[in-house]
């Protein structure tokens, strides 16, 4: 028999990313200085289209790396906006998603943490092991989709985590401030901790988080 599920003392926690711990409307500035007035519609479709052609290629099989996907949506978000894009503005736009900047809350609350905790995320090693390091946070494992060539929610992503950490499902907690992430990794059987800093509804996905929190700092509590 799985043991219980336990929210509150985990074994492992297990980090998304983009949007959890690194801020990726960082990039707005960059937008804005190259399209001044646009730049946070920009960054706001930029991801938006990052997030639904993850979800677009898992459903047609045909899965691309997160680096791939992230220019063409930032192709895409220009066009859509009627900003005319150079070569150099979509070398310069990329290279700020390898130094996003981390939200206040993540490195204190990470420096606490004295349980092992890893990252899961849909980046691909080529954007996630540079922005790691350049925030200078430690992790005991960076795990990407890129070894399944599929994106989260898709559950054998999740399953990647408890393999590679080898832990029971139910003893790992999934944190991400991504509810449809969070709900996916509920959906696969982790306990789930929900970062809700814009105070948002529950996506209606059939499952509610265990714990819904408005910062980082209260995982520990
Ligand atoms: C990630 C996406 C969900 O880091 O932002 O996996």
């Amino acid at each position: 028999m799985p043991a219980e599920a336990s929210p509150l003392s985990p074994e492992a926690f297990v980090f998304d990313a983009y949007g959890t711990l690194y801020d990726v409307y960082s990039v707005t500035a960059r937008c804005e200085s190259c399209w001044p007035g646009k730049g946070a519609p920009l960054a706001q479709l930029w991801r938006a289209k990052q997030l639904e052609y993850t979800w677009q290629r898992s459903l047609m099989q045909r899965y691309a790396p997160f680096s791939t996907v992230t220019r063409e949506a930032l192709a895409y978000a220009c066009e859509a906006l009627g900003l005319e894009l150079s070569v150099a503005q979509m070398e310069g736009l990329m290279s700020e998603y390898l130094r996003l900047a981390t939200y206040p809350d993540v490195t204190d609350s990470l420096s606490r943490l004295r349980t092992k905790h890893a990252i899961l995320s849909n980046g691909s090693p080529d954007m996630l092991l540079p922005l790691v390091e350049s925030s200078g946070l430690r992790f005991d494992a960076v795990i990407s989709v890129d070894e399944l060539k599929i994106f989260k929610p898709a559950p054998q992503v999740y399953e990647l985590a408890a393999k590679k950490l080898k832990t029971e499902k139910s003893q790992i907690a999934f944190v991400s401030s991504n509810c449809w992430d969070a709900l996916g990794a509920k959906s696969y059987g982790f306990s789930v901790y929900w970062i809700n800093r814009g105070n948002a509804p529950v996506e209606r996905l059939g499952f509610k988080p265990d714990r819904v929190l408005k910062s980082l700092d209260e995982i520990l509590q």
